[in-house]
């Protein structure tokens, strides 16, 4: 019921009366009020005025579960939110959620995670307050060798939702970064859990700098916020809505074909690297080539010098830009 005392009230530009809110959520007048004072405690700023009834004068960037849920434009995907103030780290929230039988689509989100993850076993900085900390609970059909494919479908959701959202357009590092003028602003991190056949669960998690002021000196130049770079502060629950909205409809494409087909295009077109020089980081090989896009199983397709193509695969190999992080 907040949630959705907080979307009739953002969807009204002017007051809306206690009787109106009542009717349409089948509610006393005492559960409006009640709701009313905790979302003032929770820092909206609602006028009360008598006759009138309530106005929502700005919501300033409250994370709850009802704020998210008031947000959410898609179907099925995000609809159940577990929202943390604090936990060690979404994805493992969310593993723990789905071995306890979560839904397809639940959605994990933290104010603040104390030991957020990177890939191998790498720190992932999520202070609190400024960033996206999320996670989504998935379960394809499908066989675990597709589960890498989630992360380029996220990248792709991620990017396009904060265009949706702001017009800015972050370019996608292949294959699990975003960035914006050649420093880091998102970190995706795949988790699965399967059997030799069949995916029985796979974790999505995404991190993104929405209004990180500073960095640790480690990462200070390479990262940054989307503050940093528009000096404007974003509100997160929004920006949460266009993404997993844009995420469910590139998911349900990609089950309809099992591959990445669907979404190579837009994919190429937002990838950094697209055409530029590469230096492909394996553990017994290492080379520079021209980056040429990726292939439908997502694979980065890399042009060497006797201008045959290596097919990349995410896992094995860092790529970086010759030239820097990028
Ligand atoms: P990665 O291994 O590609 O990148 C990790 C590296 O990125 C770190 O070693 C550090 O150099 C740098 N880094 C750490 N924190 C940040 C940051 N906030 N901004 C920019 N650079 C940073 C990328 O791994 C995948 C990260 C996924 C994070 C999400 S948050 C929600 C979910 N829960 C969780 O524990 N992880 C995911």
């Amino acid at each position: 019921m907040k949630a959705e005392v907080i979307r009739l009230l953002r969807e009204c530009d002017t007051y809306l009366s206690g009787q109106e809110l009542c009717e349409s959520l089948h509610v006393s007048r005492t559960a409006v009020w009640k709701v009313i004072k905790q979302l003032k405690e929770e820092g909206y700023a609602i006028e009360a005025v008598r006759n009138k009834g309530y106005y929502l004068v700005e919501s300033a960037d409250v994370l709850t579960a009802a704020e998210i849920r008031s947000c959410m434009k898609s179907r099925w995907m995000g609809h159940k939110v577990e929202f943390r103030e604090e936990t060690d780290s979404t994805n493992t929230e969310a593993r723990r959620q789905a071995e306890k039988g979560a839904l397809d689509g639940t959605l994990v989100v933290a104010e603040c995670q104390t030991a957020g993850k990177g890939r191998r076993g790498r720190h992932w900085t999520s202070p609190a307050g400024t960033g996206i900390w999320m996670s989504l609970v998935l379960k394809p059909k499908l066989e675990p060798s597709c589960a890498p494919m989630l992360t380029l479908l996220a990248g792709l959701a991620v990017s396009v939702g904060i265009e949706d959202y702001c017009g800015l357009k972050p370019q996608i590092k292949w294959p699990n970064d975003l960035t914006l003028e050649g420093k880091k602003i998102c970190g995706i991190l795949t988790e699965m859990s399967a059997d030799m056949e069949m995916i029985q669960y796979v974790v999505v998690g995404i991190g993104i700098n929405v209004n990180i002021e500073e960095f640790p000196e480690e990462i200070a130049r390479t990262a940054t916020s989307l503050y940093l770079e528009t000096g404007k502060k974003l509100k997160r629950s929004g920006m949460i809505a266009c993404i997993v909205k844009r995420m469910e409809e590139y998911y349900e494409k990609f089950l309809s074909m099992a591959d990445l087909s669907c979404i190579q295009e837009d994919y190429e077109e937002r990838l950094v690297n697209l055409n530029r020089e590469v230096l492909v980081l394996a553990s017994k090989d290492e080379y520079k080539g021209i980056c040429r896009g990726i292939n439908k199983t997502g694979e980065l397709l890399v042009e060497r010098e006797d201008k045959s193509i290596s097919q990349v695969m995410s896992g094995e190999v860092s790529v970086r830009g010759v030239y820097g992080y990028v």
